[in-house]
C-alpha cells in the first residue's frame, strides 16, 4: 500500500493541501499510522496539461519532507523523472524511486537507480503531461501496454538493475483514455505474465470522475471519487496486483481487509 503525498501546488486531487512542510509531514505519519507500507513523495504534478517545473523546484520541494519524513522513520518512494531528483531524494531517506516515465524521460535514471540497488516503478508513459493525451491512441491497448513496459524492463535491466528490484505500472491515465484504463483494468492478468509485480494507480483520476458523471455530464469532482477508487483497488488486488497507490490510505486498509477476510480467490499473481 503506498499513500500519496503530493508537495505541489498544482496537482488534480492533493494539489496544494501539503505545500507547508509541516502540513506535509504531518500527513506522511497519518497515512503510515494509517497503514501505508510507503509514503510516495511527488514535487511536481503530472496532471494531465501541466507544465515542468525547473529540478531546482523539485528539490526544494521535496528534500526537506524526506528528510523529516525520514527520521520519523516513514519508509518513502520519490515520484519523479529526473535522474538528480532522485538521487537528491535517495540521499535524503527515501527507498525506492517512483518514475512515471518508466525511465525514459531521463537517460540518467537508471545508472542512478542500479547504483543506489533500490527498488524502481516502471510506470507505462508515452510523454510529459503537456502532450501525453495526443498519444493515447492504441490499436490494442493491452498488448502495446505490454510489450511498451517489457521495453522498459529490459532497458532497466540492461543498465544493471537487478530483476527483483522491478515494479511494473500500467500508467492510468497517461496517455490512456477512459476506455484504455478499463481494458488494462479487465486485462491485469496479461500484463502479470510479464512475471514482475504490478501497482495499480486509479486513485481519483479523471476516468473514474467520468463514470461518476451527474446527469448533467459535470464529471464527480476529485475529492469525491473514494468509494470509486476503493473498489478499483480492490478489484485489482483480487486480479494479483502487488500493490496501490491511492490517497485514502485508511479506507483503503478497511477495504483489504474485508477482501482478504472473505477468502475471496486472488486470481492471479506474479
Ligand atoms: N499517477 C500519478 C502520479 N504518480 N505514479 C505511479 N507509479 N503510477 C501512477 O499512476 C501515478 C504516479 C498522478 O498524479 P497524483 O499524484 O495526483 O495521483
Amino acid at each position: 500500500m503506498i499513500g500519496v503525498l503530493n508537495v505541489t501546488p498544482d496537482s488534480f486531487s492533493d494539489g496544494g493541501r501539503y505545500v507547508r512542510r509541516s502540513d506535509a509531514v504531518r500527513h506522511g505519519i497519518e497515512m503510515r499510522g494509517q497503514g501505508a507500507d510507503l509514503v510516495d513523495i511527488g514535487g511536481e504534478s503530472t496532471r494531465p496539461g501541466a507544465e515542468r517545473v525547473d529540478a531546482e523546484t523539485e528539490v526544494s520541494r521535496v528534500v526537506p519532507v524526506i528528510r523529516e519524513l525520514a527520521a520519523a522513520g516513514v519508509a518513502m518512494s520519490i515520484d519523479t523523472t529526473r535522474a538528480s531528483v532522485a538521487a537528491a531524494a535517495l540521499e535524503a531517506g527515501a527507498v525506492v524511486v517512483n518514475d512515471v516515465s518508466g525511465g525514459l524521460a531521463d537517460p540518467a535514471m537508471a545508472k542512478v537507480v542500479a547504483e543506489a540497488g533500490c527498488p524502481w516503478i516502471l510506470m507505462h508513459w508515452r510523454g510529459h503531461s503537456r502532450r501525453m493525451q495526443d498519444l493515447a491512441t492504441y490499436e490494442n491497448v493491452v498488448a502495446e501496454v505490454r510489450a511498451e513496459l517489457a521495453q522498459r524492463v529490459d532497458q532497466a535491466l540492461a543498465a544493471g538493475v537487478r530483476p527483483d528490484r522491478l515494479v511494473i505500472d500500467p500508467g492510468l491515465g497517461f496517455a490512456k483514455k477512459a476506455e484504455h484504463n478499463w481494458q488494462l483494468t479487465r486485462h491485469l492478468g496479461e500484463l502479470l505474465t510479464l512475471g514482475y509485480p504490478l501497482l495499480f494507480a486509479a486513485s481519483r483520476k479523471s476516468y473514474l470522475g467520468a463514470l461518476l458523471a451527474a446527469p448533467d455530464g459535470a464529471p464527480r469532482p476529485a475529492g469525491e471519487r473514494e468509494a470509486a477508487t476503493i473498489a478499483t483497488s480492490v478489484l485489482a488486488v483480487a486480479a494479483g496486483a502487488w500493490g496501490v497507490r491511492v490517497h485514502d490510505v485508511r479506507g483503503t486498509v478497511d477495504a483489504l481487509q474485508v477482501w482478504a477476510a472473505s477468502g475471496a480467490p486472488r486470481l492471479a499473481t506474479a
